[in-house]
């Protein structure tokens, strides 16, 4: 396995087209040196300028023109170059040939939220966009996914009115990168089919701690094709190595304010240090004979497949391993599009699905300016296409020859066709299709409720406790009570305590039956909605939760923070810092200033991070080390203040025995989560194993911490 990342076709591709401009001279665009890059060319030194001054003519014509229009959608995202590597065998299902065993395929993965214009912050709280493109021997390949395996409606002609919704209302162009006000819920409150990604969306999956810490799905059911035209169908899952984790909501909505670059400095950062994020691939593989086994419809993109009915059969991994020398050439003008499909995959008839293959390649067009997108370097296949399509703004291949059409014989028939020669290329799966032409929705789909109720009750007590929180929350911002109410009589349909708990947070009698306005938009669809629906084949999913099992948590790459000051001692901190470091964590040290700080030992350290720039929502867990900075710390309102925050947010603290004393006027009490030097022999150990759990949730049970 070569993990080298510079070894790979994409990244040599990319070399030839980046820009190195160490000792070089400033020029203009068209290579024109400059001499004086100041001063605008004028009659005299204090007169107007002149309209022949092609140095600024250049230089501010191309600035005027800097921007493109953003992504309708997943307007703000991250992205990273990386590897996959396959190493099952699944050749029998597939003659995909970057999916065959021992392959090594060059890919570029961006991550995204939905709502947020580009400059929103990470952490709303929204679904975070997962689109992997993988450069293979047969052009290029796009998994466009996210981290929740379904989404809120069926069918593609509600898209637009989805996202108007959830967007900023239009009369006032707020709020941004938020669903919680009233047009979002009007539409939600009217389209049941949504129940189930809204339970997804108000957990704690919408407010990842990392972009490294989530899972992703190709959301719907695809086709992988073997050699022999036999089609699979295929669910894709990407799990991370690091586990599924998030922050609290309280902390997402500071960390908003303190650091809305949260996740893209995380994933940079992350790669920069050489902690390569990795996801395995997994496949759910359902024969073609099963289309219809379930109690759900596979072609229904509300649903998930359940792993407990198919289990996901992990594959291959990925490698985030190499950051972009240039956002916008790279991150921006990346162009994803899941009707990119290569040998080996075909798509399915979701009406989802169907709908997309539109739309991406529409908005490329628009957004990037032309049909020769496909040309930019981050979107070229690694292998060089050769068709007739010519010219276009912005064309840069150079074709050479006077033939640009087929057939033809005075070019050799050349490009020709694989099936001409007999050689392998691109067939769609052969599907038998008959029917009467008509807009209508399958009764299949009308089950809106079965698999909401199977994802609240596969959640843990503090999950579902969160769920909880967040509808008060959002329908809390929602102004009109019609639109609250109607929301609850969803929300009882799922389960009856969810809806009397959130209710009652509203004023809310949960309503037994769904409101007639939501009636009346279903039978749009089902004339005889709601219709008897088939029972969920189990009643709850372990892989829903995010709960991290006992014995499997890791802290790799975790950030901890020591909270120094001038006279800390340094066999405190150094004792601690190798046990993190061994487990490979981050120890960060902040104190009040930047600069040296001198260790009550005399050896004095840099210090890059203070109270002042990092509050605790930036770290996953705190430690007091002793010394005489104890006293500073007593007199530090910061401190108390990056303790009680991080207490608050069901993290783990530990205190060196010198340091127990600052407990006193804190809000923190001790509990599983707080770990003093005095009171455990193997306090150190203990406090790597409780961080290995991620947060201490049952902390808000106790104390009623706001979450
Ligand atoms: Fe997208 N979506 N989408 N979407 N989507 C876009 O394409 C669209 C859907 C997803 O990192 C747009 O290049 C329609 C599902 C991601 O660049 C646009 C429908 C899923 C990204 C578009 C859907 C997604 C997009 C806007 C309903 C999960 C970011 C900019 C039929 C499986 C890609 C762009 C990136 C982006 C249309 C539904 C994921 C307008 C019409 C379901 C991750 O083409």
């Amino acid at each position: 396995m070569n993990k080298n990342k510079q070894s790979d076709a994409k990244f040599h591709q990319m070399k030839q087209a980046t820009v190195e401009n160490s000792n070089q001279k400033l020029t203009t665009n068209d290579g024109v040196p400059i001499y004086d890059n100041n001063n605008t060319l004028k009659v005299g030194d204090r007169g107007p300028s002149l309209q022949q001054d092609h140095i600024y003519f250049d230089k501010l014509a191309h600035f005027d023109r800097e921007r493109i229009p953003e992504r309708v959608v997943h307007a703000r995202g991250s992205g990273a170059h990386g590897i996959l590597e396959i190493h099952e065998d699944i050749s029998e299902y597939t003659c995909a040939k970057f999916l065959q065993k021992g392959t090594t395929t060059p890919l570029f993965t961006r991550f995204s939220t939905v709502a947020g214009f580009k400059g929103s912050t990470d952490l709303a709280r929204d679904v975070r966009g997962f689109s992997v493109k993988f450069y293979t021997e047969d052009g290029n390949y796009d998994l466009v996914g996210n981290n929740i395996p379904v989404f809120f409606i069926q069918d593609a002609m509600n898209f637009p009115d989805l996202i108007h919704s959830v967007k900023p209302e239009p009369d006032k162009e707020y709020p941004q990168a938020a669903s919680a006000h009233d047009t979002f819920w009007d539409f939600i409150s009217l389209m049941p089919e949504s129940a189930h990604m809204i339970m997804w969306a108000m957990s704690d999956r919408a407010i990842p701690r990392s972009l490294r810490m989530m899972e992703g799905f190709g959301v719907h059911t695809f086709k992988l094709v073997n050699k022999d035209g036999k089609a699979t169908f295929v669910k894709f899952h990407w799990k991370p190595k690091l586990g599924v984790h998030s922050v609290a909501w309280n902390e997402a909505q500071k960390l908003s304010g303190f650091n809305s670059d949260f996740h893209r400095q995380d994933l940079y950062e992350a790669i920069e240090a050489g902690n390569y994020p990795q996801w395995d691939l997994g496949v759910q593989l359902i024969p073609e004979e099963d289309e219809f086994k379930y109690s759900f419809d596979i072609l229904d993109a509300t649903k998930l497949v359940p792993e407990e009915l198919v289990p996901v059969k992990i594959i291959g991994t990925m490698t985030l391993n190499r950051n972009p020398e240039n956002f916008f050439a790279e991150t921006e003008q990346v162009a994803f599009d899941p009707g990119r499909i290569i040998p080996g995959i075909d798509l399915t008839d979701d009406p989802l699905l169907q709908g997309r293959v539109f739309s991406y390649m529409d908005t490329q067009n628009y957004r990037l300016g032309g049909a020769n997108f496909h040309e930019i370097p981050i979107n070229r296949p690694v292998n060089q296409k050769h068709n007739n399509q010519k010219d276009g703004t912005g064309r840069i291949d150079i074709l050479k020859g006077g033939v640009s059409y087929f057939p033809n014989s005075k070019a050799s028939g050349c490009p020709y066709h694989a099936m001409l020669k007999g050689e392998e290329g691109f067939q769609s799966h052969e599907q038998q299709v008959d029917g009467k032409k008509v807009r209508a929705r399958s009764d299949s789909f009308a089950d809106h409720f079965s698999q909401a109720t199977l994802f609240f009750n596969s959640q843990s007590e503090a999950e579902k406790q969160h769920i909880i929180n967040a509808l008060s929350f959002e329908l809390s911002k929602v102004n009109d009570p019609k639109i609250r109410e109607r929301q609850v009589a969803i929300l009882n349909q799922i389960d009856a305590d969810l809806a009397k708990k959130v209710g009652d947070n509203l004023n809310i009698t949960p309503p037994k039956e769904l409101d007639e306005l939501t009636l009346k938009f279903a039978r749009q669809n089902h004339p005889n909605y709601p219709l008897k629906v088939k029972k969920n084949e189990i009643s709850s999913s372990d892989a829903l939760s995010m709960k991290v099992k006992a014995g499997e948590g890791t802290i790799k790459t975790r950030k901890v923070a020591f909270l120094v000051d001038n006279g800390v001692s340094k066999a405190s901190v150094d004792e601690f810092k190798k046990a993190l470091e061994k487990e490979g964590a981050e120890a960060v040290l902040i104190s009040s200033k930047v600069g040296p700080l001198t260790y009550q030992e005399g050896y004095t350290e840099n210090i890059e991070h203070t109270y002042l720039t990092d509050p605790s929502v930036c770290y996953d867990a705190v430690f007091t080390p002793g010394g005489k900075s104890v006293d500073a710390l007593k007199k530090n309102a910061d401190y108390y203040e990056f303790i009680n925050d991080a207490y608050r947010h069901c993290k783990v603290l530990a205190f060196a025995k010198e340091a127990e004393s600052l407990l006193d006027r804190s809000f923190v009490e001790v509990d599983k989560g707080v770990k003093l030097e005095s009171k455990e022999s193997n306090w150190v150990e203990s406090f790597i194993n409780t961080m290995k759990l991620h947060r201490i949730w049952e902390r808000e049970e106790q104390r009623k911490v706001p979450s």
